[in-house]
């Protein structure tokens, strides 16, 4: 076994020649044209991003290095192959996947959790900060104002003012970033203890658990093999989602100012806790408890559906529904759905069965509707209501949670340092010149 550094430098090496060949031959080829529908449609459909980690296919969605979730789900080493309670892919396994886009040993898995929980004591001066939160500010403001604080000690930072060469910079990225995913839960926890008094605010760390095992500890969930095993899932399949989703888009762009991920990820979540992107699983929480609160628990058909076009009429959108590249229902939602599936305590919950329903009623209501381009259910419509039946009522902090898998897309910063990439610094125009330009 390797350790997941040994196992990056191998791979980073070839990776360059292929990128310096593929730029050789084809540095003027065009990827397709740019519409003005582009421009105003938020660059939707643009393909000008460089991203190893993962891709979007708008009917399959997401691959891991080509591998699918059900993939992943088979071929990833999970917690009962670590010898824990539970068998969910592990989210370390997700990291060295997209790190390497090779599947780890269960033996590199279990080195790479002990390495995380070595290093996920939090430094006294960002508990200070977090405790002196108001209770009230948002857990994601709270989160993202926590993890920009860490770059106090970046590795990054420190290297590139001692005048490190170009040629290394993905070294000190690469320590930054896992020196990030290990202090998260931590952070997380800490959050959630503050704001919500759950948990015991402690970082009773054991090096023997995974990173996950060691925060549904930290949050008072650790004897709940359920939630444990359901946080593994979720924070995998959530973590990378392609580059142009607006959290991955936003700290990779930061990141190509050489600003370090400790600023990158904490903008990256600033975009999370927009509620067209990462607060709409907090939303549908609120929908769903908003519609059982209107038509009753076990509502018909008939009666969702009214609730749904009450919404729609309303000028709000569905939270939950759509999205921005996928055309058909996110294999995430899937893959949450099949966990609710083999748990009796879920499928008798009123809330899973609420989501079940909708996901049953509503593209049929969203279709009539005609407006959004997909009307089907993205993840977020499920993911959250889990997290409640399993007793996580705290539906505000319910977007920390997405936030802590999306730590999994600074994976790209190390990549974006081993290619040299440039600073971000696309072209803009006013309307005015836009006239001119089409006219
Ligand atoms: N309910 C009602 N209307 C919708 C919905 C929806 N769920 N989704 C899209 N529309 C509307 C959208 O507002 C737009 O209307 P208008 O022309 O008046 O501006 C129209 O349909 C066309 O939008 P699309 O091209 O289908 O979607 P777009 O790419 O612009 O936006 C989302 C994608 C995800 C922002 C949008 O589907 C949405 O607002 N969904 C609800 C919020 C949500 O679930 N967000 C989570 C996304 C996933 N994530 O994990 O981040
Ligand atoms: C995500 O996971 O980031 C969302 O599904 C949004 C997106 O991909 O645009």
């Amino acid at each position: 076994a390797s350790t997941l550094k040994d196992a990056v430098a191998q791979v980073i090496p070839e990776k360059q020649e292929q990128l310096k060949a593929l730029k050789a031959k084809h540095n003027n080829s065009s990827l397709g044209e740019v519409k003005l529908e582009n421009l105003l449609g938020g660059m939707r459909g643009l393909k000008c991003m460089l991203w190893e980690g993962s891709v979007l296919d708008s009917e399959r969605g997401i691959a891991f290095h080509g591998r699918s979730i059900p993939d992943c789900e088979k071929e990833l080493p999970t917690a009962k192959d670590l010898g824990l309670k539970g068998k969910e892919m592990l989210p370390e396994s997700m990291l060295w996947l997209l790190l390497t886009g090779k599947v780890p040993s269960v033996d590199e898995v279990r080195g790479l959790s002990a390495e995380l929980a070595e290093k996920g004591k939090l430094p006294n001066y960002v508990e200070k900060i977090i405790d002196s939160f108001p209770k009230t500010l948002h857990p994601m403001t709270q989160f993202s104002a926590a993890v920009a604080a860490l770059n106090h000690d970046s590795a990054f930072s420190a290297a590139y003012n001692k005048g490190i060469k170009k040629s290394e910079y993905w070294s000190p990225t690469y320590d930054d970033v896992i020196t990030l995913i290990a202090k998260i839960p931590a952070i997380a926890a800490r959050i959630y203890y503050n704001v919500f008094g759950k948990g015991d605010g402690k970082q009773a760390i054991d090096p023997s658990n995974d990173l996950i095992g060691n925060y549904a500890n930290m949050i008072g969930y650790g004897d709940h093999e359920g939630m444990t095993d359901y946080l593994r899932l979720y924070i995998a399949i959530h973590g990378d989602h392609e580059g142009g989703n607006v959290s991955a888009h936003t700290l990779h762009l930061v990141g190509s100012a050489l600003s370090d991920p400790f600023l990158s990820y904490s903008a990256g979540l600033a975009g999370l806790a927009g509620p067209l992107h990462g607060l709409a699983n907090q939303e549908v929480l609120g929908f769903c408890l908003g519609l059982q609160k209107a038509v009753g628990e076990n509502a018909s058909d008939e009666k969702v559906k009214e609730h749904l076009w009450s919404t729609l009429n309303s000028g709000r959108v569905v939270p939950g529904y759509g999205h921005a590249v996928l055309r058909s229902t996110d294999p995430r939602f899937l893959a949450l759905s099949r966990f609710c599936d083999t748990r009796p305590e879920l499928q008798k919950d009123s809330l899973v069965q609420l989501v079940q329903q909708l996901a049953r009623v509503a593209p049929g209501v969203l279709t009539e509707h005609g407006k959004t381009k997909n009307p089907n259910p993205n993840v977020d419509s499920a993911s959250g209501c889990v997290l409640y039946s399993y007793g996580m009522t705290e539906f505000k902090y319910y977007t920390v949670v997405f936030g802590i898998s999306r730590a999994l897309a600074l994976t790209q910063l190390v990549w974006d340092r081993a290619y040299g990439m440039g600073i971000e610094r696309p072209k803009s125009f006013s309307v005015d010149a836009l006239q001119k330009m089409l006219k």
